[in-house]
């Protein structure tokens, strides 16, 4: 009997693509909520490296760092819903993306958000350029993997769910249907995959979360 566990937080832009992939294999699940300010002993000791969520725990070993879970998920549990391409050059090119979309334009949207006054804008030009790269990988496709949503739309799931609690609680155009219509039109495709629409989490409860953190930001 295969036991699948996850560390997660409820509102981990990382652990939210590991539940996404999970719901649309039809993987059972048990899920372990955290609370990061005092992490539990297991946490610790399947991630003594970095001590994050998301922790997948599969028949007792541990798979840590989320890019890295969705891969294993996905070869492990390959027969349903296949993430990654199956032409090696455009899965590398699906990684490279993705490792993109974590190490710059997440950081970079985030940073933008948090800021204020002259700090909020000078980091306005770099998270605009990165997003404009991210407008053109998209392209005219319906999803960035093609026809049919795949990893690299897991691996940017996070934007389709914050943008607007950030607009809200910012007054910020952060996906504008103008200027980036591609990104604009794919949150709406995204969210219209019943496995996502039914992991979405409260769009209030994370307005809420936001404008704390938007608070202890600016003290
Ligand atoms: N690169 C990691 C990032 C994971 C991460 O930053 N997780 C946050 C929650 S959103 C965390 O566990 N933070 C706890 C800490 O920094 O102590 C991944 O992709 O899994």
């Amino acid at each position: 009997m295969e036991k699948v566990k996850l560390f997660a937080t409820w509102s981990s832009p990382f652990v939210k693509r590991i539940v996404w992939a999970l719901k649309l294999k039809n993987i059972e699940c048990e899920i372990i909520y955290e609370d990061l300010a005092n992490k539990s002993p297991e946490l610790l000791k399947y991630n003594p490296i970095h001590k994050k969520v998301p922790v997948l725990v599969h028949n007792e070993i541990a798979v840590c760092e989320s890019l890295v879970i969705l891969e294993y998920i996905d070869e492990t549990w390959n027969d349903v819903y296949p993430l990654l391409p199956e032409d090696p050059l455009e899965r590398a090119n699906e990684r490279f993306w993705a490792k993109f979309g974590d190490e710059q334009v997440l950081p970079s949207f985030f940073g933008y958000v948090m800021k204020q006054g002259k700090d909020q804008e000078e980091a306005k030009e770099t998270m605009s350029a990165h997003l404009k790269r991210v407008e053109q990988l998209l392209s005219e496709k319906k999803f960035f993997s093609g026809d049919r949503l795949g990893f690299l739309d897991l691996a940017f799931g996070w934007l389709a769910e914050n943008s607007r609690p950030l607009e809200v609680i910012t007054g910020l155009k952060l996906v504008d249907e103008d200027s980036l219509p591609n990104i604009y039109t794919w949150k709406d495709k995204f969210l219209s995959i019943p496995s996502i629409q039914e992991c979405w989490p409260d769009q209030e409860t994370l307005i809420a979360k936001y404008q704390k953190m938007k608070e202890s930001e600016s003290k």
